[in-house]
């Protein structure tokens, strides 16, 4: 945070030991060598680049997935040391890519801030990339050296001048140690990204994914730092103030950075960092946080009398029910505990993070009587609510003693007791929990069948949740206490190791799939952190053909399996016959025509000629491009000479007539204006150019284009005995499904209800034939994030995610 050691060079770096040992064990070095692991190397490098930020030396950090798969990370600091270290006669640079744990740690005169769970450093990312090309130009020059697997290729190289200072990065992860991918996920590389913005304040983060041309450059930058974070988070829910408060103060060489916001909602977001470092499981920072405004809104409320002296103190969770936080500290010599590390353990933060909670949230609160009055009047309602919570437990607990089980009546429980061979089906509705519970194995597959929909815990206090009776029944099912607490989930008491959520493949299956994991999500957590929680997958149709029969499990594969059929025995043909298509390839055909045709008659492309999505297509335009003037203006140039050729070489009289048009949009982009020539316009923008429909007719014209040559032309189609003139994609279409569909016989599954048990249990219980797929957790935030949006208050945010999620839902539930 300080800048004062600038002496700092070569001379502080010591060798520590060599790097064949990375190589050999990987994952003790990066955690893992799944996708994870391979995030984590860029982590470890863009780590680096923001140590030299908090130095105070760069401001600018360049982050680039290339076309190649490898990434660049670019700053613009000071530049590596590469002076001669005199003991060993190589550079610094040399030893901080070659040495274990060569970095600025652990010499003196300098700490670091960051650095990754791990915080192993460039040494290690090095030994794992196949090829790491290092530039760094200072002192007057642009010095270079390459490596492969860690080893040196050359001694650093002066290859220009330059006036510049900085650090260039690029590795190539090396697939012999990456072995289950090489494939970075941009979404996780982006969220993570911007959180490193966000927790350092001021520093840009320029983000690009070169290997998708419709991804744009994002750009991270916050000048309101982790206050913007907390606006980043309450951005789908109603707030109680605005802008947040935002504390940021320095004691004794330490940094503590808080910002927080009241929502109206009941859940708790608090999220706390140390040293950039996202401690899920808290820790001394949290802990003096979480005292201090216990604190401050219990001595508030005493002063001025909104609780009595009779009244009972505010707890914890009254104060935090609805609260949106960050706590982030940035010190010197960070200890972390517990299993993964995620836990900050210096005593001496505690006590400084709650003085200053405890002055400035005070500060605060006087300043703010409205608002201050509005927070306790929701703590307040929190008590109220956890005091009805605990008599609706009591009265559950009384309940199952005088039942004499604590077993609900609706579950069909499985004989055996070993909960690590249970598994729990969790199925809507009765006549499903019927059928799977006499298709089950009753051995080690217990069935609970819910009544209804259970209720949606995004919108519910505890004592409504306690006090439902589907939730009452899942709870007694599994065993252990649900709280959103972590540590007070004892999953030791978990009756099953498997709880498979079985609903049916429809909108209200998925609509009751995502309350039952919004409820494990928020009530439950450690169960899918564990592992335990898992979706059946149950097929959509069965088909028969003679005495075959086969289960599909989603559309596409239905659509495949027509396909297959229907082009059996057929080819496809241009007048002259110079080409054509048949077999394997013409199912591949098929399917790209069908997308195609499908595309085109979608909604998204109601109103635009489909000559005039041909031109664009020619025309190449990407949605960025609506940001540029001059590359629309050739754009606007070459799509209006397109639909003219088109009107005259091909006889589409009305293209002839349509005129196109630029328009400044205000909001720094252009958008091209249709003018169909009968007093109709339509706008072509840069969210149908982003269309999944346009992507996907733009993914097939190449393939389409090379087989019809120009699309409005006749084809033809040999079939066993005629020769049939295709004049449309569509009627194509019709023959291949017509043939496709021919001799089968097609069955639907509506529900899991009207599947036979044996049915049941073959395709989806049994566990020799069934696919399950297991929930996980990723991204917490994220997916805390999308609850939200999902589950919460606000229509607008479910809207709009639904609209831009369409086409995805509808594979999913039709
Ligand atoms: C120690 C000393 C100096 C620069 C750095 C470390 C440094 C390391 C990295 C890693 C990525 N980017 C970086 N930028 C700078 C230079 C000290 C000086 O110039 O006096």
């Amino acid at each position: 945070m300080t800048a004062e050691n600038n002496s700092y060079d070569a001379s502080n770096i010591r060798v520590l030991e060599g790097l064949e040992a990375v190589r050999l064990r990987p994952g003790m070095y990066i955690g893992s060598t799944s996708q994870r692991g391979l995030h984590h190397c860029i982590y470890e490098i863009v780590d680096n680049s923001i140590d030299e930020s908090l130095a105070g030396y760069c401001k600018v950090i360049h982050v680039t997935i290339n076309k190649d798969e490898s990434v660049t990370v670019e700053d613009d600091g000071r530049g590596i040391p590469v002076d001669i270290k005199p003991e060993t006669g190589k550079s610094a640079l040399e030893i901080v890519h070659t040495v274990l744990h060569a970095g600025g740690k652990f010499g003196d005169g300098g700490y670091k801030v960051s650095g990754g769970l791990h915080g192993v450093g460039a040494s290690v990312v090095n030994a794992l990339s196949e090829k790491m090309i290092v530039e760094v130009s200072r002192q007057g020059f642009v010095h270079r050296q390459e490596y492969l697997r860690g080893e040196p290729v050359s001694p650093v190289e002066k290859i220009r001048e330059t006036d510049k200072t900085g650090t260039k990065t690029t590795f190539w992860p090396d697939p012999e140690i990456f072995t289950e991918t090489t494939e970075f996920d941009r979404d996780v590389i982006s969220n993570r990204l911007r959180e490193m913005a966000f927790l350092n304040k001021g520093l840009k983060i320029i983000f690009k994914d070169a290997k998708d041309e419709n991804a744009k450059e994002q750009e991270f930058h916050y000048e309101g730092g982790i206050g913007s974070y907390v606006e980043f988070l309450n951005k789908n829910k109603e707030v109680m103030f605005e802008p947040p408060v935002y504390i940021d103060k320095t004691v004794d060489g330490m940094n503590v950075e808080i910002a927080l916001q009241y929502t109206d909602s009941y859940a708790e977001s608090v999220l706390s960092f140390a040293n950039n470092i996202n401690t899920h499981n808290g820790g001394t920072h949290l802990t003096g946080f979480r005292n201090a405004i216990t604190r401050v809104l219990n001595d508030y409320a005493r002063k001025n009398n909104i609780l009595k002296d009779s009244d009972q103190n505010l707890t914890g969770d009254d104060v935090r029910e609805g609260l949106t936080a960050i706590v982030s500290v940035k010190l010197g010599n960070p200890q972390f505990e517990g299993q993964t590390k995620e836990k900050l353990g210096n005593a001496e933060v505690t006590p400084v993070v709650n003085d200053v909670v405890r002055e400035k949230f005070q500060e605060w609160l006087e300043f703010n009587p409205k608002y201050a009055k509005t927070i306790i009047e929701k703590t307040l309602q929190a008590q109220r609510a956890r005091e009805a919570a605990r008599k609706a437990r009591e009265l559950t607990r009384r309940k199952s003693v005088l039942e004499n089980s604590t077993l609900p009546g609706k579950l069909a429980d499985c004989s055996s007791r070993e909960a690590e061979k249970c598994e729990l089906f969790i199925v809507e509705g009765d006549s499903a929990g019927g059928s799977a519970k006499q298709g089950r194995n009753r051995m080690f597959q217990a069935i609970l069948p819910l009544r209804g929909k259970i209720l949606n815990v995004e919108r519910a206090r505890l004592d409504k949740i306690y006090a439902n009776n589907e939730i009452q029944s899942l709870i007694q099912a599994i065993g252990v206490n649900i709280s959103r607490n972590e540590a007070d989930v004892d999953i030791e008491k978990l009756r099953y190791h498997k709880i498979i959520f079985m609903t049916d493949a429809d909108v209200d299956g998925a609509h009751i799939r995502t309350l039952l994991l919004t409820f494990f999500f928020r009530y439950a957590r450690p169960l899918i952190e564990n592992g335990y929680v898992y979706i059946a997958q149950p097929p959509l149709y069965k088909i028969t053909i003679g005495k075959n029969s086969e289960y599909l499990y989603d559309d596409r594969a239905l659509d495949k399996l027509i396909r297959e059929r229907g082009v059996k025995g057929l080819s496809l043909s241009d007048k002259s016959k110079t080409k054509t298509c048949s077999n394997d390839d013409l199912v591949m055909l098929s399917g790209d025509m069908s997308g195609y045709y499908n595309s085109f008659h979608s909604p998204v492309m109601a109103d635009i000629p489909a000559v005039v999505i041909r031109g664009l297509v020619r025309s190449e335009i990407t949605a960025d491009d609506f940001e540029d003037f001059e590359k629309m203006e050739n754009i606007n140039a070459y799509l209006q000479h397109y639909l003219i050729d088109h009107g005259e070489n091909y006889g589409i009289e009305e293209a002839k007539n349509y005129k196109t048009s630029l328009k400044d949009n205000g909001d720094g982009k252009m958008i091209i204006k249709l003018d169909k020539g009968d007093g109709e316009q339509v706008s072509i923008t840069p969210t149908l150019i982003k269309s999944t429909e346009y992507q996907k007719i733009k993914k097939s014209y190449p393939e389409i284009r090379s087989f019809l040559i120009e699309e409005e032309k006749e084809l033809y189609l040999e079939t066993e005995n005629e020769e049939i003139v295709i004049k449309s994609f569509g009627d194509f279409q019709k023959i291949v499904n017509e043939r496709g569909q021919r001799g089968m016989t097609l069955q639907r599954f509506k529900g899991l209800g009207e599947m036979m048990p044996q049915q049941l249990w073959e395709t989806t219980m049994d566990p020799s034939t069934r696919t399950l797929l297991k929930v996980n957790l990723e991204d917490a935030v994220l997916c805390d994030a999308l609850f939200d949006v999902l589950m919460g208050d606000k229509v607008e945010p479910r809207r709009d995610f639904i609209e831009s999620n369409a086409v995805y839902a509808t594979n999913i539930d039709t």
